[in-house]
């Protein structure tokens, strides 16, 4: 709602200047290779040039926290991805691998006060990952990128101060 009594914090969608890290798991790397390709084509179409996006790899989803660190603390970056796809199918572990990325994710931004997008499929079959990963229902890569955007841009407004 624009109301002109109010002072509004919004990011935009503008990602040139801004800095990336996309975390991507090797995991069903079948899936991650689209997301990968989603968000790196977001970042590039909203105007972030390719020389500012760095890559990750790394082998499974249970990795991202301790990787997401360890990126922040390099201060390089404006925001963080992390993609991946965890298969309930694959694995009688589904929950402790997806529950353990999510928690450690969310943990690790709030802690390095860095804006990391959670583009981590957690489904049920191999066909739900594929749908989100660019055949059917969008691509949460480029879902990802685009909250990793806003998000960087609020958070430098609300770091720079209310403007008049
Ligand atoms: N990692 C994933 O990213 N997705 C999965 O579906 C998955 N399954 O099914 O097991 C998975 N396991 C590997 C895990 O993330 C770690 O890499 C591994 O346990 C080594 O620490």
């Amino acid at each position: 709602m624009n109301d002109s009594k109010h002072h509004t914090f919004e990011g935009d969608l503008r990602a040139d200047g801004l800095r990336f890290a996309i975390i991507v798991s090797r995991f069903n790397s079948f899936i991650t290779d689209r997301l990968l390709a989603g968000a790196i084509d977001g970042i590039e179409r909203s105007g972030g040039k390719t020389a500012d996006i760095d890559v990750v790899r790394i082998p499974g989803a249970w990795e991202f926290p301790i990787t997401v660190r360890a990126v922040a603390a390099r201060k390089e970056h404006d925001a963080i991805l992390c993609l991946g796809a965890v298969i309930r199918g694959d694995t009688p572990h589904f929950d402790y691998v997806a529950g353990n990325a999510a928690s450690g994710i969310a943990a690790a931004s709030a802690e390095t006060g860095i804006p990391v997008a959670f583009g981590v499929l957690t489904t049920n079959t191999v066909e739900q990952a594929m749908d989100r990963a660019g055949i059917k229902s969008g691509n949460k890569g480029f879902d990802a990128a685009m909250t990793a955007i806003e998000m960087a841009n609020l958070l430098r407004q609300l770091r720079a101060g209310k403007q008049s």
